[in-house]
């Protein structure tokens, strides 16, 4: 496991492992604006003016994924929790991948204080940064929770130090998952599974498929701030490889893509230009109208859902939506023949 104490500075962060990152955003560059279709992932968003760009769309009105989670959370923590823990009331610990303002996971924390003396909170997160925050805003809250951030990675074969005692809830909420092309999902699906143990269960939040009035709003709100944390990756490449995008010259574009259940997020040249990147030592052609498509945000059905969970593993117990089915929220178990509710039940009854 990579663990790193959140109590260090970020200015401590290494050069070397600074230059790390650069290199890495560089090859990814290279590779995606060298293609026949631009692209650039999705992961490039995330520095820290992306990051406070991403805070403020899940605060707009259009963007009702995070609202509608959250009042998911508020209705039915209470519930969801106690079908975690089962018949045995076993002890929970609640591991998060992503760390971010964790308010939705505060709710939940809060319903399983009630139900238990000790409760520890486990963020996961490659982002020391993302990692502080979530801290704060737990301990602000919750002072007597036990947070023990994992900095790690969680999309790759990485294995995190999981407390062996008791049952873990692992949540991956926000839709985060639909930010993955299906057969990733379900990759990065089977690898948390291969980190719990039988009993142990999944919180997953998706956003659902609907008309798409309200999912162009959502990916294209009025004040621009999906636009301009869209525009942010150009900025943070003219930033940190010294390329020089005019960000007026490229114009946010968000498509629903009917046949494949996803918003996409494109860039798309407003005029034939020709774009220096120091970094690479290399300029890119772009012809007007030409686009860089920079996400994918996958919608889900409930009958996607359970095939998802299926194919990684998982049995899927139980989902929550809102009045409109707009959101889900779904409880997924680790299982294997002791720990089936049945033999649970069983079991309790002898
Ligand atoms: C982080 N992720 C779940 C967001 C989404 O809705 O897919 C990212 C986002 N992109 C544009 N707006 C929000």
């Amino acid at each position: 496991m990579n663990s790193c104490s959140v109590m260090d500075n970020l200015t401590a962060q290494s050069m070397e492992t600074r230059s790390k990152e650069i290199a890495a955003v560089a090859k990814a560059v290279l590779a995606g604006l060298s293609a026949k279709k631009k692209s650039l992932p999705a992961w490039l968003f995330y520095d820290a003016a992306g990051s406070r760009l991403f805070e403020a769309i899940t605060r707009l009105p259009e963007y009702y994924l995070t609202a509608l989670e959250h009042s998911i959370f508020s209705q039915y923590a209470g519930e969801m929790i106690d079908m975690v823990s089962g018949l045995r009331n076993e002890q929970l610990s609640v591991l998060e991948l992503g760390a971010g303002s964790a308010s939705k996971t505060v709710v939940l924390l809060r319903a399983l204080m009630t139900r238990q003396a000790r409760t520890i909170y486990l963020p996961v997160d490659v982002s020391e940064a993302a990692l502080q925050s979530a801290s704060k805003n737990v301990h602000a809250v919750l002072p007597t929770v036990e947070v023990q951030p994992i900095c790690s990675e969680f999309t790759h074969e990485k294995n995190l130090d999981l407390p062996r005692e008791g049952r873990r809830l692992a949540l991956y909420i926000g839709s985060s998952i639909g930010n993955f092309d299906p057969e990733d999902a379900i990759e990065l699906l089977q690898w948390l599974y291969s980190q719990l143990k039988p009993g142990d269960a999944l919180l997953l939040g998706t956003d659902m498929v609907k008309d798409a009035a309200p999912l162009l709003a959502a990916y294209n709100d009025r004040t621009g701030v999906t636009a301009a944390f869209n525009k942010n990756i150009l900025a943070r490449l003219n930033r940190e490889l010294g390329a020089d995008f005019a960000l007026d010259a490229f114009e946010h574009r968000a498509v629903w893509n009917v046949a494949k259940s996803r918003m996409e997020m494109h860039l798309e040249s407003q005029r034939q230009q020709t774009i220096r990147i120091g970094a690479l030592d290399r300029t890119f052609e772009f012809r007007r109208g030409e686009s860089i498509h920079t996400e994918n945000c996958y919608k889900f059905t409930p009958e996607n859902v359970a095939d998802m969970l299926l194919k990684s593993g998982f049995a899927r117990e139980q989902s929550w939506y809102d009045a409109d089915n707009w959101f889900g929220v779904h409880l997924a178990r680790v299982v294997d023949s002791v720990t089936m509710p049945d033999a649970d039940a069983d079991e309790e009854a002898a």
